[in-house]
């Protein structure tokens, strides 16, 4: 509940962002404005503590570029912006839906881009204003971690995480195409305690990341090779006879095909394959027969590759040979959704899949293809599609098929730039919501601490106003509730076995405080839900082509330390940490092409080229490109104009569509 400390009123807090952490914050407010946030300290996971992007909030709420009321743009791309009221930007988009619906005798015309900005629950209002009219266009998919979620299910029948808080009692730690210590820095501290207890921490980058700086052993493996570093692994632990026997036999099926495909594998293929020695690979096969219990954390990094999700069914299973499944401090962790028992009854939904399903991630090519009717309208919600999806150039295009573009947003990103209509949208700070982690178990509120910014209004309130202008013109044309508060929304989304887990009786009892689900270590009792009960071993064989790119480098684009994908890079705080895009590029590289840190360099494919400043540094390997992704504003420098759109071998199962393999994109560079 709010409480006054000294002058301020304290309100509670979720971060809703796309991040492992979903920190519990607390804001002080006096006099309706918000001086200062902190982490709150009664979650055990954030600790008191938040990272850099969460401090600066204070600075993204009353951010001088902030939208302020809806706005109309004359003439798509010219920048000429024209404020209008909520009453009109709804009638034209009101207006427009009537017309299409008249056209093509459906909804199917209309278009929804959601992804991740926010990730509240009472955010699915605007699915949920989209399945009220029936059947719509609709994009599902993801570009974060599809392929992960698809291994796990093969392996394990789901996707389970253990508290992370249980790292600390970990002996091995490796941490796997992942970088915690910019993209789950709250994690960071368990695994410092694990090493005070005498854990071993392993990290596998390509990158020498600030993780590995942290680790006590670092393994640079090449890009996109991680399966083969997984396979050198397992053959040396059953070569030695260091499996555990007894987990294989009661635990596991398919263990004999797995260890029979293995040997098609030539050792020293392998071992040129990941760059790695035989030494390497021995020591690390000893370590996760000799410490344990041993857990492996595998990023959402490590999947972005055409066989991400072989990958990391190869890694599994190296969890699985040596035993190391449902014990406290062991498991593979990658990412869960246990925690997200909601009703989700704010979407509307009257089927599953009641909509023209199109994958996000081909979301160009949706636009350019689909037929009967095509796109026509396009409402993009807590997506900046214009910097963060593949095959940027040909969404830009497809772009120009679209009658009107509506972007709900809270700064003018490129996306909206490029819409006919924007609607400007409250933060954590002016709003209700309930956010889940997709990593720990906790769960937590959001209260409006302060009013909404200018005339910005929620995802909800819009998608009721929406919902109220077409009903007016055309009477039951859209069943999205328009009589119901945020509280009720919440209250519709909570039922007695949540309640029970959080042990509370009503959501309003975490306004004293954020509360966590009590959950097992994950596969505790060892019975998995696979169609056998067993871990299942990857039985498909490997195809061993290994392909032939056009050009010398490998591009990584992971994420950025200060940044969440395309936000916060606009914050004044964060922008004098890092004010403009960075190519960073080997030592070697570097003397090769006499670049030098603060070169202008050209990078460029077969897909386009981006122009910025060099920076020479050790932590890249001779055969990479590392260029961190998201949106610099004024910077104009788009890393996914670079990135087509491959798909990764798994994801649909889980997801809807596959991922994208981001990192299987290849470059060459020169000095300008
Ligand atoms: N090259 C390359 N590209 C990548 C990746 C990569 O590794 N390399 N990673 C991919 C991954 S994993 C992801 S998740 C995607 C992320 O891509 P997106 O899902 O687009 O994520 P964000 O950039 O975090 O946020 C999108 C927009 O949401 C807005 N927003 C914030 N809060 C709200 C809100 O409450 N309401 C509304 N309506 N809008 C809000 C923000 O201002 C921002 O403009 O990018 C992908 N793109
Ligand atoms: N600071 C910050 N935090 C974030 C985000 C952010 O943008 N910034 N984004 C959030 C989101 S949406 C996501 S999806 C997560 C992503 O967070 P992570 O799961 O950490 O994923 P990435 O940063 O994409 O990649 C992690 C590491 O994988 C490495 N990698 C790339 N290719 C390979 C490979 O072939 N093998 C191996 N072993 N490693 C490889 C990269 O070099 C990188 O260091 O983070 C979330 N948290
Ligand atoms: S961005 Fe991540 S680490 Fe930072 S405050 Fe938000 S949830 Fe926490
Ligand atoms: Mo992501």
């Amino acid at each position: 509940m709010a409480t006054e400390n000294q002058s301020y009123r304290i309100t509670r807090h979720a971060c809703p962002r796309n991040c492992y952490d979903t920190c519990s914050i607390l804001a002080y407010t006096q006099n309706g404005i918000l001086h200062k946030v902190e982490g709150d300290p009664s979650h055990s996971y954030t600790n008191g503590k938040l990272c850099t992007k969460g401090y600066s909030y204070t600075n993204r709420v009353y951010h001088p570029e902030r939208l302020r009321t809806p706005m109309l743009q004359t003439h798509r791309g010219s920048g000429r912006w024209q404020e209008i009221s909520w009453e009109e930007a709804m009638k034209i988009i009101a207006d427009k839906i009537l017309s299409l619906n008249h056209r093509y005798g459906n909804n199917l015309a209309l278009a929804l881009n959601k992804y991740s900005g926010n990730f509240g629950i009472l955010h699915n209002a605007a699915e949920g204003m989209f399945n009220s009219l029936g059947p719509t266009t609709q994009a599902i998919g993801s570009p974060c971690w599809s392929a992960g979620l698809d291994a796990h299910t093969y392996d394990f029948g789901d996707y389970l995480t253990s508290d992370p808080e249980e790292m600390v009692h970990s002996q091995l730690i490796i941490l796997w195409g992942v970088n915690p210590a910019w993209t789950a820095v709250h994690s960071m501290p368990f695994i410092y305690k694990a090493k005070e207890q005498g854990a071993t921490v392993v990290v596998i980058d390509p990158i020498y990341t600030t993780t590995a700086r942290k680790s006590d052993i670092y393994i640079q493996v090449n890009p996109g090779s991680d399966i083969y570093l997984a396979l050198a692994i397992a053959k040396v632990i059953i070569e030695q006879n260091w499996q555990d026997t007894k987990f294989i036999k009661q635990y596991t099926h398919g263990w004999e095909h797995y260890n029979e495909s293995l040997k098609n594998y030539d050792f020293n293929d392998l071992l040129s394959l990941c760059g790695q020695t035989i030494e390497v690979i021995t020591e690390l096969a000893e370590l996760m027969y000799r410490k344990r219990p041993m857990m492996i954390w595998t990023g959402f990094g490590l999947q972005r590759h055409l066989q991400g999700g072989q990958t990391i069914r190869a890694i599994n299973a190296l969890a699985a040979i040596t035993g190391n499944i449902g014990t406290i401090g062991s498991g593979v962790q990658f990412a869960q959704q246990q925690t997200w028992q909601f009703n989700y009854n704010i979407l509307m939904r009257s089927a599953p899949h009641s909509f023209r399903a199109v994958d996000i991630n081909t979301f160009d090519t949706a636009l350019q293809e689909l037929d009967n009717p095509p796109i026509k309208l396009l409402w993009i919600s807590c997506r900046n599609l214009l910097t963060q999806s593949p095959a940027r150039k040909s969404l830009m295009k497809s772009l120009k098929n679209l009658e009107l573009i509506v972007t709900v947003d809270q700064f003018l990103t490129p996306t909206a730039q490029l819409s006919d209509i924007v609607l400007p949208t409250t933060t954590q700070f002016e709003e209700w919501d309930i956010v889940a982690s997709y990593w720990h178990h906790w769960i937590a509120i959001n209260e409006p601490a302060i009013k909404p910014y200018y005339d910005s209004k929620s995802e909800l309130e819009i998608a009721q106003l929406l919902s109220k202008t077409l009903n007016v013109l055309q009477p039951g044309f859209c069943r999205f509730p328009t009589d119901l508060s945020s509280e009720d929304f919440i209250d519709n989304e909570f039922n007695n076995e949540l309640y029970q887990q959080l042990d509370i009786n009503n959501w309003r009892e975490l306004l004293d405080g954020p509360k966590k689900i009590k959950l097992p270590t994950a596969w505790e009792n060892l019975s998995f839900k696979t169609p056998t009960k067993k871990f299942e071993f990857l039985m498909a064989t490997l195809d061993k082509k290994s392909n032939s790119p056009k050009y010398p480098y490998w591009l990584l684009s992971p994420h950025a330390q200060f940044a969440i994908n395309s936000q916060f890079q606009n914050n004044p705080w964060i922008q004098k940490l890092k004010p403009e895009p960075e190519v960073v590029i080997n030592p070697i590289t570097a003397t090769d092409l006499a670049i030098i840190t603060g070169s202008m360099v050209k990078v460029f494919n077969q897909n386009g080229s981006i122009v910025a400043k060099a920076r020479v540094s050790n932590d890249v390997p001779g055969n990479s490109i590392v260029f961190y992704q998201g949106w610099t504003p004024k910077s104009n420098v788009f890393v996914n104009d670079l990135v087509e759109n491959q798909p990764t071998d798994m994801g649909n199962f889980v997801t809807g569509s596959p991922g994208v393999a981001f990192y299987n994109t290849f470059v060459n560079i020169q000095k300008l």
